[in-house]
Order: C-alpha cells, then sequence, then structure tokens
C-alpha cells in the first residue's frame, strides 16, 4: 500500500502527522489546520463520502502558492528586494478572497494558515467567496508615501497576472490599508486598462464601499452581542480589554463605546496602555490620527491622557474585564493568558484578529465555558463587507450606509446561528467546532458537487 493509500484510513493523529510530514517548520499552518481538524474528524466520523473524497486533505493543499521577487528602490537610491506571495486556497464557492499583509514576519506558513483560515471564513458569510491570502515581508513602518508606492507598484507589476475581479480578490490586512490599495489598484488599472472590482477595501471615490472600514471591528462586537444575548446580557456598562491600535482595534472600540461598554486597553507591538478612565470616542479619534494615520506609538497615548499608564513589552489580559477583544495578531493571547482572562471573571472573548489565541488558550476557553468567539467568526464582518464591495462593483451601483449597516448586522446574526446549529453541545454553545463545521459543511458539499479535481 502506499502512503496515499494509508492516508485514506487515517484518524486525527495519523492525519495530522501527514500534514506535519508535508509541511515542515510551518508552525502556524500546522497549528490552524490541527484546531479545525480535532472538529472535522469528529464531525465526519460516520460520514464516508468526506473521507472517501479526501476532502479535508484536499482543503488543507493550497490550489497554488505564488511567490516572487518585489524590488524597489528606496528614496536613498539603494536596490531593495523583497519576497512577495499570494496563496490561492480553495475557490469551491467562488473567486479566491482574503487581504494582503505587509510585515517583517510575512513567510509561507504565516499566509497558508491565513488562506486556509479565510476559507472557512468566507462560506461562514454566505457569499460566493473562496479563500486566499497574500503579502511581503515589506515593513512600512518608518517608509515614506514615496517608498510604500513603488514597493506597491513593484508588487502589483507580479499580482496583477494572478489575479482579477473573478479570479482572485485581494483586500488590506494589517500593514495595508486604503493607502496601499490605492497605489495597488492603480498600477492594476495601469497594466491592464481595465477597472473592475479587483480589489477591495478602495477610496469611496474609485468604487469603494461605505462602512469597509468599519466592518471587521463593527462585526466582532455585533458577534459578541449575539453571544451574549444567547444568556440575557449585553454589552452595557461591561469593561473591555483591546489589543492592537489598528484598523480592527479602534473600530472593536468605537463599537463598544457606542454600546454603552468602557474600553480600558488598546496595544502595539510594544506594548499596552491602561486608561482606567475608558477609552472614549475623543479618544479613540486622537488614536487613529495619531497611530493609524501619523503612524505614532501608542505608547504616546499614556503622555496624551495622564491617568493612563503604558506597560512596555506586554499584553493587556492581565487587566480584570468583562470583555476581551484580542485585534492585533495571531497567537498574542496564549493558554495563561486565558487562564488569567478566565481566573479574572471574563465572560466573552471575540477575537477580531486572526488565530489570536494558541490551541492551549483555546481549549482553557472551551472547558471554561466561556462565550468564545473564533476569528473566523467574529471578524468575518470585514470580508462579508468586502464581498457586498465587489456585488456593487460589478453592478455598478453604490448601496447607502443604512443599507450596508443592517446587512453587516444580518450577516454576523447569521454567522452566529450556523456556530449555534453545529456547536451547540447541552447547554453550552461551542462556536469554534460550530464555525468549523458550518464553514466546512458547505465548501465540502461543493466540492463533492465538482468530483475530483
Ligand atoms: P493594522 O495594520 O491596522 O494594525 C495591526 C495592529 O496590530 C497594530 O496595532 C500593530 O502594532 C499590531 N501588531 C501587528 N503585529 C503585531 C505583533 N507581531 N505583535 C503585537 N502587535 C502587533 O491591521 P488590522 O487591524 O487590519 O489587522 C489586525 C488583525 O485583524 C490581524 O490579525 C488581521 O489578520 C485581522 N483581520 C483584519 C481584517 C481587516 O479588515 N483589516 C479582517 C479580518 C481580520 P504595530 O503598529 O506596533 O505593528
Ligand atoms: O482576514 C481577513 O478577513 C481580511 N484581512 C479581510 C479580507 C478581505 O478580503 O476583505
Amino acid at each position: 500500500m502506499s502512503r496515499g493509500d494509508e492516508e485514506q484510513h487515517v484518524d486525527l493523529e495519523g492525519f495530522m502527522a501527514g500534514v506535519e510530514r508535508r509541511n515542515p517548520g510551518q508552525s502556524e499552518f500546522i497549528q490552524a489546520v490541527r484546531e479545525v481538524a480535532e472538529d472535522i474528524f469528529d464531525f465526519i466520523a460516520d460520514k464516508q463520502e468526506y473521507h472517501r473524497w479526501q476532502i479535508l486533505r484536499r482543503i488543507a493543499e493550497p490550489d497554488r502558492i505564488v511567490s516572487f521577487r518585489v524590488c524597489w528602490e528606496d528614496d536613498n537610491n539603494c536596490i531593495r528586494v523583497q519576497r512577495g506571495y499570494r496563496v490561492q486556497n480553495n475557490n469551491a464557492i467562488g473567486p479566491y478572497k482574503g487581504g494582503i499583509r505587509f510585515h517583517p514576519s510575512v513567510n509561507e506558513s504565516i499566509l497558508k494558515f491565513l488562506a486556509f483560515e479565510q476559507t472557512f471564513k468566507n462560506a461562514l458569510t454566505g457569499l460566493p467567496m473562496g479563500g486566499g491570502k497574500g503579502g511581503a515581508n515589506f515593513n512600512p513602518k518608518g517608509k515614506s508615501d514615496g517608498e510604500v508606492m513603488r514597493f506597491c507598484q513593484s508588487f502589483m507589476t507580479e499580482l496583477y497576472r494572478h489575479i482579477g475581479a473573478d479570479v482572485d480578490v485581494p483586500a488590506g490586512d494589517i500593514g495595508v490599508g486604503g493607502r496601499e490599495i490605492g497605489y495597488m489598484f492603480g498600477q492594476y488599472k495601469r497594466i491592464t486598462n481595465q477597472f473592475t472590482g479587483v480589489l477591495t477595501g478602495k477610496g469611496r471615490e474609485y468604487g469603494g464601499s461605505l462602512i469597509r472600514p468599519e466592518a471587521t471591528g463593527y462585526g466582532a462586537v455585533y458577534f459578541m452581542e449575539n453571544m451574549l444575548k444567547t444568556r440575557g446580557d449585553d454589552i452595557e456598562g461591561k469593561t473591555a480589554v483591546i489589543s492592537g491600535s489598528g484598523n480592527v482595534a479602534t473600530h472593536a472600540a468605537e463599537k463598544i463605546v457606542q454600546l454603552g461598554g468602557k474600553v480600558l486597553t488598546l496595544s502595539d507591538s510594544e506594548g499596552f496602555i491602561h486608561d482606567p478612565d475608558g477609552i472614549t470616542q475623543e479618544k479613540i479619534d486622537w488614536v487613529k490620527a495619531h497611530k493609524t494615520r501619523r503612524r505614532g506609538r501608542i505608547s504616546e497615548y499614556a503622555q496624551e491622557y495622564k491617568n493612563a499608564t503604558f506597560h512596555a513589552g506586554a499584553r493587556p489580559w492581565s487587566v480584570p474585564c468583562d470583555l476581551a477583544l484580542p485585534c492585533a495578531t495571531q497567537n498574542e493571547l496564549l493558554g495563561d493568558d486565558a487562564r488569567t482572562l478566565v481566573k479574572n471573571g471574563c465572560v466573552a472573548v471575540s477575537e477580531g484578529a486572526n488565530m489570536p489565541t494558541d490551541l492551549d488558550g483555546v481549549h482553557v476557553f472551551k472547558e471554561a465555558k466561556l462565550l468564545y468567539a473564533p476569528g473566523k467568526a467574529s471578524n468575518a464582518g470585514g470580508v462579508a463587507v468586502s464581498g457586498l464591495e465587489m456585488s456593487q462593483n460589478s453592478a455598478r451601483i453604490s448601496w447607502k450606509e443604512e443599507q450596508l449597516q443592517q446587512l453587516l448586522k444580518d450577516i454576523m446574526l447569521g454567522i452566529h446561528e450556523s456556530c449555534r446549529e453545529y456547536g451547540q453541545r447541552g447547554d453550552y454553545v461551542d462556536y469554534v467546532r460550530g464555525a468549523n463545521i458550518a464553514g466546512f459543511k458547505k465548501v465540502a458539499d461543493a466540492m463533492l458537487a465538482f468530483g475530483v479535481v
């Protein structure tokens, strides 16, 4: 019997041994696959079709990975060389769709985990989008606008041949916001001479959708609201600890404040700030202007607002709170952080980031029966509004803000209901299990319809 034949009959550990053998050293990818496989193996135990057609095995092998050199010239006329990627994981239910990340840590493992997660997340939105992710090990910090523009143009000069409005539609992620999307869209249009919805998160003037910038953070809070409602509770009067201070974190903070909660922390890669007075809308606006637009550091918040303290090199999870929203990056909330949150009486965790909680932390939250939403469910509001931007671009119309706000709420509620449908275990909803199974089932059933492709 060949190795391939053996894998027809493996259990969870046998499957994971194969994933580890085929993806040496790719710890983030292996972690993401294990988190999904733990639930899927249980779900498909009595569903021979999914085994016979090797569905999970196929979803855990990207359709293709493109890796390319990106050369650009910095302001000192030095030639710089970066590595760019696009991981097209699965297009069973729609064109590949997912963000682009510019961060020095970007590598194949991180983009493969993100593209894998995106496949389930996009299925959960109910919109026709497959899963992909891309990026480069480019560090936008400290770069001039001209340098960022030249980098983006060079990146798109290769990427353009792999994407398209019906093929693969990238968007933003860490280090990629409106400015970068503008430079990349401009270059795509220049090379192809086509004005299509090939990227989302565009500026309003050239086809962007209303509420796309807010959608991920707002959606994560709507998801938290939906979870609290199952226990007859809401956000009013609750304290919230948030990590990050970028697009997702600032909009999550804004929605918590709008719903009557009190935000105590924000963070960046250098540490966190704790403001016992609460981070009000005015203070969030200061963070947006200072941190996001002028690319300052969160430590400066403590100089601006004197009652706040800055904690260098630390994450905010030790600050007692009712609600926690990790909105910075992967593996920023570890098992011990999860135990601290549970001990301090935290009742709900909604992930704005992708895979911010490590596997140990996930198990801690599940055991404590906390209301715990994994990113692939709770941060899907961003890509959902990206999907709505694609629809508006295809129809060449713009929808009104109220309409989009309502659609975002409806989609987040729909994801919550899907998680409940597949994650209800007695009186407890295991949202991780629910999200994994609901996302998997949709993609898997489409793949079954296609046969072996
Ligand atoms: P931004 O670039 O706007 O902000 C990222 C924030 O996270 C910054 O505060 C940054 O701090 C911090 N951060 C980044 N890397 C690290 C690190 N290694 N350690 C600690 N802090 C870090 O990105 P977004 O807000 O868009 O993305 C945040 C998370 O949300 C990511 O996991 C992303 O994948 C996820 N996400 C984003 C969506 C979107 O629509 N933008 C949609 C769904 C998920 P610093 O400035 O110091 O680097
Ligand atoms: O992780 C994500 O869902 C995103 N970065 C947004 C993807 C998108 O296509 O809007």
